[in-house]
Parts: C-alpha cells; structure tokens; sequence
C-alpha cells in the first residue's frame, strides 16, 4: 500500500486521524454546480455544514467563488460576504474548516477568523499575494492543478506529452514556488484537480495513477465528487447521470483514493465517503 501523507501544521484533532480524511463541500455561492443557491444564506449553511460533521465530515470547506466551467469572477468584497459569516459561526461551533479561495485577502480573513486550511484551486497562480500570505501564517495549503480560470479553462485541456506527466511537472513546479515564497514543503497538499482543463478521459488517467501522484511524497487530495466525469461514464442513452445521482460512484472513487494513499477526499455529502474511508483503511493496513 503506498505510504499516505499528512501535512504538517494541522490542529491535534486532525492530524491524530490515521485514515484519508472526508473534507465536506460547503459552497456559500448562487452557482456552484451541483449545490448552488442551497446554501446562500449563513444559517443554512451552517445548518448544512454542522449535518456533515455529525455524518462524519473531519473538515468544511467554506467557498463563496463557483468554479464550475464557465463561471464568470465575483469581486472581492461579494466573495468575502458570502463566506466570512459562515467561516465564523463554524470555527464557533468548534468545526475545522477549510477556505476555498484564490484570494490571499479572502484567505486572510478566513484565517483570522479560525479557518485551519487554505484551498487554493489556482496553485497559487491566482493571485500573487496567496504564496506569500501563507508562508507568513504557517498554515498548511492544498495546491490544485490549475491552467486559467473556470471562463476559459477548457480551452488547456490539452496534454501533448501525456496528462499525469503535464500535472505532475505542474504540480512540481507549484511546489517549487511554495517553497520560494517561504512555505514550509511538509505544510503543502498536491491536488491533480479533476475536472479544471481536463476532460474525462484526463480524469481517470490521473485517478489511475494516484498511487504515482503519491510517491512525489506530498500529501494529496481528490476532489472527484458528483463531477461531470462521473455523469458521463453513467450516461443511459447518452444522458449523463445527474449530479444529485452521483454520490454512489463518488464514494467507489473514495475507497479507491484513499486506497491509493490520498490524504484527504473533498465531497459534497460525506455520507457513505466516511464509511469508505475505514473500509480502505482496514483493507490496506500493515498491522495484522
Ligand atoms: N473542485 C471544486 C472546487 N474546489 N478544491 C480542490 N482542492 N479540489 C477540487 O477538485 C475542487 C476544489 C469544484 O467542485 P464544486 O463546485 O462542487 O465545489
């Protein structure tokens, strides 16, 4: 079983667990694209979020900015009104959570007001500032593969010399540039962002070579959940699968991953992903 990696820099709770961990999706937007415009409002949020820790969620992850294909820029200051209200009610209720953001500014702001992880689905390339910022607040980061924002990323998913090798350079180089702005290497989770300037073919290249993606010897994170791929591989009649169809094949790509060596699984209902997560860890432990 490949060796699976946790970040440095995590709360007790967190990095005491000896399992890939089940992050939960708390999209606080208008247009995400499987849960957009559920959660706008903070009380249903936090409703929402505070349903997913008692299935078993160990994280939340705050984003108020959909990335789904296509989606166009919110100002700073929507995306800082949508998420920081929810951010704190939930460090209230003593829930770890995640902030989805390509926004040094938005991550700030999260961070002073509890969040233990910053999510940035631009590597860091979407801002100069987000590198720099964590480097001062010595929090750990998860790094995604990303070519340009959700308005044109489709356009790059093209993958001439093989699509695990182009991530894997990418990823590398987003390291690389972590750790020259300051970030301490152990503080940094790798992510191969299924679905941003990929199609699904990408995808289940990348999800076979997990275990390769591992061996770079950061921790990594899967976020597969109810995405396109998943509808299309079970399309009937050439009509994709819906998204609120999909969380059965989201918890096989769980078991898989986590199987694999992921540290963390990101999902939109952490209900049957937490149950997976003990069934690969029981499969593919060393000590019986
Ligand atoms: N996918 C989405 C949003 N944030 N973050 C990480 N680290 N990895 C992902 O794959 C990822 C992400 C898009 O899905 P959503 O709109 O359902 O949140």
């Amino acid at each position: 079983m490949p060796s699976r990696h946790t970040p440095s820099g995590l709360p007790p709770a967190l990095a005491r667990v000896q399992r890939t961990l089940v992050m939960a999706v708390l999209n606080v937007t208008p247009d995400s694209f499987s849960d957009g415009g559920e959660f706008l409002d903070p009380e249903r949020a936090v409703e929402r979020a505070l349903h997913q820790v008692r299935l078993g969620a160990d994280l939340i992850d705050v984003g108020g900015e959909s990335t789904r294909p296509g989606a166009e820029r919110i100002p700073v200051a929507v995306e800082l009104e949508r998420v920081l209200p929810v951010v704190e009610m939930l460090v209230g209720e003593a829930v770890a959570v995640s902030i989805d953001t390509m926004r040094a500014e938005v991550a700030r702001a999260a961070v002073d007001a509890g969040a233990v992880l910053v999510n940035d689905v631009s590597g860091g390339l979407g801002d100069e500032a987000m590198l720099p910022f964590v480097a001062e607040s010595g929090h750990p980061v998860v790094l995604m593969h990303w070519r340009g924002h959700s308005r044109e990323m489709q356009r790059h998913a093209t993958y001439p010399t093989g699509v695990t090798r182009e991530v894997v350079d990418e990823l590398e180089h987003r390291l690389e540039a972590a750790v020259a702005a300051g970030v301490a290497p152990d503080r940094v989770v790798l992510d191969p962002g299924l679905g941003f300037a990929k199609n699904a073919e990408h995808n289940w290249s990348l999800l076979a070579a997990l275990d390769g993606l591992a061996a770079l010897g950061q921790p990594l994170l899967v976020g597969a959940s109810r995405k396109r791929f998943l509808g299309e591989l079970l399309a009937v009649d050439g009509e994709p699968r819906p998204v609120e169809q999909r969380d059965d094949a989201t918890v096989a790509i769980t078991t898989l991953a986590a199987a694999a060596g992921a540290w963390c699984v990101r999902v939109h209902d952490a209900r049957g992903n937490v149950d997976a997560v003990r069934v690969a860890e029981a499969w593919t432990s060393e000590d019986r």
